[in-house]
This record gives structure tokens, C-alpha cells and sequence, in this order.
């Protein structure tokens, strides 16, 4: 069987179109995919679409342990719900200070359409008492208008989140520099 193309395709459009298939581009994922031990981190959550075309109500964020010293981002036409408590253990902040409780999850509520893209913003710090190479996983709930993302899924040891279909977005950690 021979296939004709009658208009082929500019090799820009051919890209593109690779491009928008990786799966990163969508779902919810972190802009920057790496941490430094020790250090504050920006963590920008990037939300690509809603759910099938539902748009998006709420955003739950779970920050993993050893994430510490969170603030979120106040945000236009947004409502932030902060749920603070206890951390597993007392962690080491700058300039010798401990910190054993704060910011354990955040809610922002508003409401994002489908065809649009937007940021969520939270500013952290990583404590250096985590592992150099570890992967950590922030659990995000995407609530829509109608139905839901939980993107919740980790990959088993030597697996790759590409594998899942709801992956929760990650971070590398990098040593203390
Ligand atoms: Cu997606």
C-alpha cells in the first residue's frame, strides 16, 4: 500500500507536532526537574489542560518530606488554602535554626479553562538531611467541573514515570554544593 502525501508537511510543523505528543507537556509537571540539598527551591507547577476538556477548580499539592519552609505564590482569581502540621522530624533551615512544623499541603481554588495553560507557584526549601540522587514526588488532586487527575502515581525503583499514566511530578536532588 502506498501513501501519498498531496501537502508534506514543512519539517517545522513535523516538530512541533512531535513536540505536543511527549507526554510531559501535558499532565501537570515541574518546571524545573532538579534540587539542590540544602538550598530554596522555586517550585513551579505547570498545568496543561483540565480534565477531557473540563476546566480545571482546584489544585492539591502534597509537599513530601524534608520539603520545608513552603510559602505559595498568592495568585489573581485564585483562593489559597494552606494545611500546616507537624513534619516527620525536626529539620536543620539556614543559619543553625530548626524547623519541625509548616506547610504540609495547598489547595488553590479558581478556575482554569481547558484552553488555557497557567502556573502554580511555591517557594521551599530542601533540607540537606535528604539523599543526593533521590527522586521526591509532590502528589498533585486536579478537581474540574467535571472530573478529576490524580496525579499520584510513583515509579516502582528502576521504573520511569513515563510509564505511568498519572504520574505525580518530581524532582532530582542534587548534592549540597
Ligand atoms: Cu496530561
Amino acid at each position: 500500500m502506498t501513501f501519498r502525501m498531496q501537502y508534506p508537511l514543512p519539517a517545522a510543523a513535523l516538530a512541533v507536532s512531535l513536540f505536543a505528543a511527549i507526554p510531559a507537556q501535558a499532565h501537570v509537571t515541574l518546571e524545573t526537574r532538579t534540587a539542590t540539598l540544602g538550598a530554596p527551591y522555586k517550585a513551579v507547577f505547570k498545568v496543561g489542560h483540565g480534565c477531557n476538556g473540563s476546566p480545571t477548580t482546584k489544585l492539591r499539592i502534597r509537599l513530601p518530606d524534608g520539603v520545608i519552609a513552603a510559602k505559595p505564590m498568592p495568585k489573581p482569581g485564585w483562593q489559597i488554602e494552606i494545611e500546616s502540621g507537624p513534619y516527620d522530624k525536626a529539620y536543620s533551615f539556614f543559619h543553625g535554626a530548626t524547623l519541625k512544623e509548616g506547610v504540609k499541603t495547598i489547595t488553590w481554588t479558581g478556575k482554569l479553562d481547558d484552553k488555557f495553560y497557567d502556573e502554580f507557584v511555591v517557594s521551599v526549601f530542601i533540607a540537606d538531611s535528604l539523599k543526593a540522587g533521590d527522586t521526591i514526588y509532590f502528589p498533585v488532586v486536579q478537581e474540574c467541573e467535571t472530573g478529576v487527575h490524580r496525579w499520584i502515581e510513583i515509579p516502582k525503583a528502576g521504573g520511569s514515570s513515563h510509564d505511568l499514566k498519572e504520574p505525580a511530578p518530581g524532582i532530582l536532588l542534587q548534592p549540597k554544593t
